[in-house]
């Protein structure tokens, strides 16, 4: 008899803390015990008791194709045949650095790594290495990772569990991140200039999606170029989220923009534990062994990642319209889920691009992380429990991205909403 998801919650807490190895899926924000998954396949996913969810986590971004995609896992059982592990160069790594820098607009070199927060890490220490400085702007409410110097006002479980910043991170860490509010070129400007000549970069998550989804305004990330330029500073791009998202560049292709550096998690790796920063030659070959910034890693590039991440960027890359259809779905998928939610009584603001979503119990709209706590996440609470009991599987936290996949068919979205429609407020 297979343990359930209660019985498994219980075993866990005695040696992993909280249960979980990530804040946000111990479903604590919508007062419930975790599901522990069992599997998954296409638009779906079935918890320890075999109940099935349309799923719309999807692993927080990387399963675009849906779970298992037949074409990721042949391809992932082929490279496990020949070695899990060499801690030495290989050529799908090479195909993936070629692969990443023909697809990513302005990407010249490209460093794999293991996750995004890694990614992130290292291209901030690129970009103070290069530019010779130590200060870095971010803006609250976006995410980047669990790396110390990126634990301030940052978005995702931070938000969820109200703490502004991280127990255990040196003041010395965070003395050089800045930070300003999303949307509001004013407030970087402001930073740039009582600091003349020492900030390193600008760092943005270019769609928030770590405090729900905060779509930039219109001019805000060219002013955030333009500033960068000004100053001297490098524009760092966080498509952990955003990449092979919005468009097969990202956000670089899909809002027509320049980033200095760029850095990418998940999606990369097909699901499998990747991530890799890169941008400018430049300031890339300031990379050891080139130059003198160090970063390493004896599993970068691992040869099994390389081949799962090269299947699905191929098909990514060969499926004719795929990003037009997925984003066209979608597009009519957010709003008839705004209908729906109208319909229900609730006061709320449905934030998307592409196909990302996020619906936000309040009143105003909601354009940067003050706007996004307004929420009311009892309700999101609520809603998440209506939907989870009736087979929809969202993000267990107002302050996560809902993510439609190509594997979503229509009847998929169609009981979804009928779900949302009998939803008492
Ligand atoms: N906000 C994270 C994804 N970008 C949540 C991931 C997790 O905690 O597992």
């Amino acid at each position: 008899m297979r343990a359930s998801s209660e019985e498994l919650f219980i075993r866990a807490k005695q040696h992993i803390p909280g249960g979980v190895n990530s804040p946000v899926r111990a479903f604590g924000s919508v007062g419930m015990t975790p599901r522990f998954i069992s599997r998954a396949a296409g638009s779906r996913v079935w918890d320890a008791e075999g109940r099935e969810y349309i799923d719309f986590v999807g692993s927080w971004g990387p399963m675009i194709l849906g779970h298992a995609h037949p074409v990721v896992v042949e391809a992932v059982e082929k490279a496990a045949r020949d070695g899990l592990s060499f801690g030495a160069a290989t050529e799908r790594e090479v195909e993936m650095a070629e692969t990443l820098c023909a697809i990513v607009p302005n990407l010249e070199m490209v460093r794999m790594v293991n996750s995004g927060t890694e990614a992130v890490m290292s291209a901030l220490r690129a970009a103070r290495g290069f530019t010779g400085r130590e200060k870095v702007i971010k803006f609250a409410g976006c995410y980047h990772g669990h790396c110390d110097s990126m634990l301030v006002k940052a978005g995702s479980g931070l938000m969820t569990q109200g703490i502004p910043g991280s127990a255990g991170v040196p003041e010395g860490c965070t003395r050089d991140t800045l930070s300003a509010v999303f949307n509001d070129l004013k407030s970087a400007e402001a930073i740039f200039m009582a600091n003349p000549g020492q900030i390193a970069a600008v760092i943005v998550e270019p769609v928030g999606a770590n405090m729900g989804v905060v779509p930039p305004a219109e001019g805000f990330l060219e002013g955030l170029r333009r500033l960068c330029d000004q100053n001297g500073a490098l524009l760092i791009f966080d498509e952990v989220i955003t990449g092979f998202r919005l468009a097969l560049g990202g956000a670089q292709e899909y809002y027509g923009l320049r980033a200095d550096l760029c850095t990418f998690g998940k999606i990369i790796g097909g699901g499998m534990p990747v991530g890799a920063y890169g941008g400018r030659r430049d300031v890339m070959e300031q990379v050891a062994p080139l130059g003198p910034v160090y970063q390493a890693g004896t599993l970068s590039g691992n040869p099994v990642a390389m081949a799962a991440g090269l299947a699905q960027l191929g098909l990514l890359r060969d499926t004719p319209d795929f990003y037009t259809k997925l984003n066209a779905a979608a597009d009519a998928f957010f709003s008839a889920l705004d209908s729906a939610l109208t319909r229900t009584g609730a006061a709320h603001r449905l934030n998307h691009v592409c196909s990302l979503g996020c619906a936000f119990f309040t009143e105003a709209p909601v354009t940067d992380y003050a706007h996004a706590r307004t929420s009311d996440t009892k309700r999101y609470a609520a809603c998440f429990r209506h939907c989870l009991e009736r087979g929809v599987y969202l993000a267990p936290s107002q302050f996560e991205a809902m993510f439609l996949s190509a594997a979503h068919t229509q009847e998929d979205l169609e009981r979804t909403l009928d779900v949302v429609r009998e939803m008492r407020v």
